[in-house]
Order: structure tokens, then C-alpha cells, then sequence
């Protein structure tokens, strides 16, 4: 019997349904109003975006957009929203104790939106290599998740158009079993709805085989805190930009701290929280201690 995508509307849900499928559709995350913002910001762009030059992973029938959250404020809600981050931070945080001298310490590590990109395939292009996104950090399979991606439709998302391709349960797999195209479901779904896929899970970007019908979404990557961000919006963003952007969302991006003593900037000879950068820490903000 072929796997069935599964739809989740809570965090608990969609742990659950990650836990055993590696991939979840929450239908209509954005509302009418976010979608329609969404893509009122973004649209013009892509369409002065060129496509890609990489036949092979990226697509030359594809346009990607970085930087998603300096264009648009339509999806900090969804961003940030309990069904995303507390799915995320039940794979992505798991508390570990640790010693420091006769102390036992249980830290807690903090989550980092790293890719924000708006991906749309137009028609003409092929399947996208299936894949893992979290190969970029080397993670052994199976064993623990670094990652999640969260897809965001922007257009209707359909077999024809190009919806994203997965294979329900592939987060189990070992890392030596090659994935194959017949193994796959199109994550289809309507525009304002998402798909949410764990770093193990294989997945790519579908073939486009309509006449006319562009596929629209807009991905986030959201890892654990301590590992690097595949978006680099530290030389991506101006640290005015940063400024601009509502706090949850520039400390999601990295300017933050994770638990224990990672991110800090040197402040008056501290290890401060690199909040102080953006002048919103109160004097040097020793890092030990700060609230995440
Ligand atoms: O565009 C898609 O549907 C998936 C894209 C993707 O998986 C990627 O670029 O890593
Ligand atoms: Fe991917």
C-alpha cells in the first residue's frame, strides 16, 4: 500500500506523526490574509529572479530567494508559532547534563532558522536529486535529528506542478540505502498550507510537467543551535536590517545564544550574549546565565 501523507494541526500531532513518517502536511498554517502578504512580497521578486545555473541540484528551471524574512513579515507568525517550534524543539533540544567540577548541569541547547529561501519551479523542470537536508552536517542515520525543514505553500502545490516528493519512514533508513523515485508521494497540498519533513527524511523538489503552472514555496530550516547555519545571515543581512526585524525571529536567525557558552562576542572582556551587538542586552550580559 502506498504511503499517505498525514495531516497534523497541533505540536503533539505532528511529533507524533514525524516520529513514525518523517513528514507532516499542517493544512493552512497561514492565513488567507498571510498568504495573500506573503505573496505580494515575494512574487515581484521572483520574478526578477533568475534561475539557477546548477543543472544538478539546484535546478536551471528553478529560482531560489534567500534573506525571506528581510522581505516579509507575512510568515513571523507561522515562524513562530507553537506547532512549528514545539515540534522543532522536541527533535532539535533535548536537554543533556553535563559536569562542571562537582556540578551537575542539565543544559538545554537553543534552535537556529538556518535556510530561508523561496523556491519556485517552473514548468520544464525535472526531479530534483532525492535527498537528506541534513547532509550538510554530516549526520549518521539512524540516530538523532539535526534538522527540519518546514515548506510553506505559496501556490497550490500538485503532482503536475512539482510538489515536493518524500518517502514517508526514509528517517529510518541507514545511510547506505539509496532512495528511488518509485518510494515517493507528492506532498501535495493548497497554497497556505505546509509541509514539515525531518533532516533524515528523503525528499526533492518535484518534476514540473504542466503547461503553465509555477510551484511557489517558501522553505525554512530550522537546526539545532549549537550546529552552523546553512543560510549565512550573519554576511547575508546588514546589522540594520537585523535591527529592523521583531526579536524572536533575528534571535531564531542566530543573534542568540545557545546553552552552554555558544555564540558569545567578546564585550569588556566577557563572553557576552551577541544580543549586545544589536544593543539589546543591558551592559556586557555575561553569557552564563542567559535566559533562552
Ligand atoms: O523545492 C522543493 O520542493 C524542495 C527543495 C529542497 O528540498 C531543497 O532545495 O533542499
Ligand atoms: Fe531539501
Amino acid at each position: 500500500m502506498t504511503a499517505q501523507l498525514r495531516d497534523a494541526s497541533t505540536a503533539a500531532e505532528a511529533v507524533e506523526i514525524l516520529e513514525r513518517d518523517g513528514v507532516v502536511r499542517i493544512p493552512n498554517l497561514l492565513s488567507a490574509e498571510q498568504l495573500e502578504t506573503v505573496r505580494n512580497d515575494l512574487l515581484p521578486l521572483m520574478d526578477e529572479t533568475p534561475s539557477g545555473s546548477d543543472p544538478y541540484f539546484a535546478g536551471t528551471k528553478t529560482r531560489r530567494l534567500g534573506r525571506i524574512f528581510k522581505h516579509t513579515r507575512a510568515l513571523d507568525a507561522a515562524a513562530t508559532s507553537t506547532v512549528f517550534l514545539e515540534t522543532a524543539k522536541h527533535f532539535l533540544c533535548p536537554p543533556k547534563g553535563m559536569w562542571y567540577g562537582q556540578d551537575r548541569v542539565d543544559e538545554t541547547p537553543t534552535m537556529q532558522i538556518g535556510a530561508t529561501q523561496c523556491i519556485q519551479i517552473h514548468p520544464g523542470q525535472g526531479l530534483q536529486p532525492l535527498h537528506r537536508d541534513d547532509s550538510i552536517f554530516y549526520t549518521v542515520h539512524p540516530g538523532k535529528t539535526d534538522a527540519i525543514g518546514m515548506m510553506f505553500a505559496l501556490s497550490d502545490f500538485t503532482e503536475e506542478n512539482g510538489a515536493t516528493r518524500v518517502i514517508p519512514g526514509s528517517h529510518r533508513w541507514d545511510d547506505e540505502r539509496m532512495p528511488e523515485i518509485g518510494e515517493t508521494i507528492p506532498a501535495e497540498m493548497s497554497a497556505g498550507s505546509a509541509v514539515m519533513w525531518l533532516g533524515g527524511t528523503y525528499h526533492g523538489g518535484g518534476q514540473n510537467v504542466s503547461a503553465d503552472s509555477v510551484r511557489t514555496g517558501a522553505i525554512l530550516g530550522i537546526s539545532r543551535g549549537y550546529l552552523r547555519q546553512e543560510e549565512n545571515h550573519y554576511l547575508s543581512l546588514s546589522i540594520e536590517e537585523v535591527k529592523e526585524l521583531p526579536e524572536e525571529i533575528r534571535g531564531l536567525l542566530g543573534y542568540s545564544a545557545s546553552n552552554p557558552y555558544m555564540g558569545w562576542v567578546e564585550f569588556e572582556g566577557e563572553m557576552a550574549d551577541p544580543r549586545v551587538v544589536l544593543g539589546e542586552v543591558e551592559g556586557a550580559g555575561l553569557l552564563a546565565g542567559v535566559d533562552s
